[in-house]
């Protein structure tokens, strides 16, 4: 499908805006340079912070209940390519795609590349599955995959995952993400210590072969599918895990993926201390692994996160480099907005994170006093940056506001009528 919002139509919509921007953008300015902080130089951070979009996340999601498709969802991971130039060009934050194997694999890799270099994107992270039953699979995993009881079942779980390492290399691929749906419904289905010495010896035939530059992310999950045990069900076991694995081997935190009212934050900075923080797939939740636009529920928490990456990132914490990455299931939205605003959301709680004067944090700390230190976050957390945020966009050829601009030009319509439904690719149970 042809792409219509070219930078001129971009550059248009913008000209008409950017008065009102200069001025938002100049008051802030004035103000953080009360607070010493440079506006210029927070802006080019902005314009540098890097998010990548979910393929699986271009379509819309839906629940173990019903699936309502969208008008125009793509019906291949070309399309979702398309869909994703559409971020990209609005945002400019979102150049990386992580990809889900077999949801997206493609007939000739070489051709999958040279379409996403041509619109300026690539593909960062390979996701395998092996929390489904592929149509032709020989041995089914509905009792598990990497940790399965069974050598021959585990051997195919782990030989999918060398599949998605050599599809990577030829796509440009740097690191693979595992998350597995292994675990039990019931008291003594699985033997607890057993199946995570099974999955960790799976594990350490992947790691073995993942290739140079590479990097390793095993995501846990408190439940779901399995409701009573998850062989990886939380940080510390994953951090057990990478640590055995060996240095390229880290852990991946789906913000979704604990249980309600976890400290999150604190997760994130035990993993920066240990130096196994891989990365993450962000979303948000209300009371499961629900999937939600990132900073829809919880943006505080989105803050507080973002406020423990910036503190490493200011303290030059050695190889500290997590991979930002999107995890969510879009139902009652359109994906492509909904990816744009979360990418914003990202962008608007690291740059907040940079407000935070950390010389006063820190005596506030040492002095024990509980209330000015909430505040030094609170004034950071207070502050509307959308002047940065949007000044960032349009630097770097961008959209001031990506949602009005994307609406207004029709591109949903447009595919509707050329992707007409036909039988919906991948995403089962995202
Ligand atoms: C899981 C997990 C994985 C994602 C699958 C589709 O809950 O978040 O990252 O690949 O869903
Ligand atoms: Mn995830
Ligand atoms: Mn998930």
């Amino acid at each position: 499908m042809a792409f219509e919002l070219d930078g001129e139509r971009i550059a248009e919509e913008n000209r008409k805006r950017l008065k009102w921007l200069e001025e938002d953008f100049g008051h802030l300015g004035r103000q953080l340079t009360r607070r010493g902080i440079d506006i210029e130089k927070l802006t080019e951070r902005a314009a540098a912070f890097r998010v990548s979009v979910p393929s699986w996340g271009l379509g819309t999601g839906g629940t173990r209940f019903a699936h309502f498709a969208g008008p125009g969802e793509p019906r291949n991971v070309f399309e979702k390519i398309e869909d994703c130039e559409v971020v990209f060009k609005l945002v400019r934050t979102t150049p990386g795609i992580s990809l889900h194997i077999p949801w997206d694999q493609p007939e000739s890799p070489a051709e999958l590349r040279s379409f996403a270099q041509a619109r300026g994107l690539f593909f960062d992270s390979m996701n395998s599955n092996t929390f489904q039953d592929q149509p032709e699979q020989p041995l089914s995993y509905k009792f598990g995959s990497l940790s399965h009881t069974d050598p021959a079942v585990r051997r195919q779980a782990v030989e999918h995952n060398l599949e998605c390492l050599r599809l990577g290399m030829k796509l440009g691929a740097r690191s693979h993400t595992v998350w597995v749906g292994d675990g039990g419904n019931f008291p003594g289905q699985v033997h607890l210590r057993r199946a995570l010495e099974r999955y960790l010896d799976s594990l350490r035939e992947i790691y073995r072969v993942l290739p140079e530059g590479w990097r390793l992310f095993i995501e846990h999950k408190l439940y779901e599918p399995a409701f009573y045990s998850t062989v990886l069900n939380d940080w510390g076991t994953s951090y057990h895990c990478v640590r055995e694995l060996g240095e390229r081997a880290f852990s991946l935190v789906d913000l979704g993926h604990h249980a309600p009212n976890v400290n999150i934050e604190m997760i994130v900075a035990r993993l920066i201390q240990f130096g196994k923080l891989g990365g993450f797939h962000f979303n948000d939740s209300k009371y499961g692994d629900d999937d939600l636009d990132s900073g829809s529920i919880k943006p505080f928490q989105l803050f507080l996160i973002f406020n423990e990456l910036v503190d490493a990132e200011q303290a030059r914490i050695p190889a500290f480099d997590p991979a930002y990455m999107l995890d969510q299931s879009h139902n009652v939205t359109d994906p492509i907005e909904s990816l744009m605003t979360s990418a914003g959301e990202l962008v608007r709680a690291y740059v907040q994170a940079h407000l935070v004067d950390r010389g006063r944090l820190a005596e506030h700390q040492e002095g024990n006093d509980a209330l000015l230190a909430l505040q030094s976050l609170k004034q950071a957390f207070h502050t509307d940056v959308e002047p940065i945020l949007a000044m960032a966009r349009h630097r770097a050829g961008g959209a001031i506001d990506p949602l009005g601009l994307y609406r207004s030009s029709g591109y949903r319509q447009r595919a509707a009528q050329a992707r007409p439904a036909t039988a919906r690719l991948g995403a089962g149970i995202v």
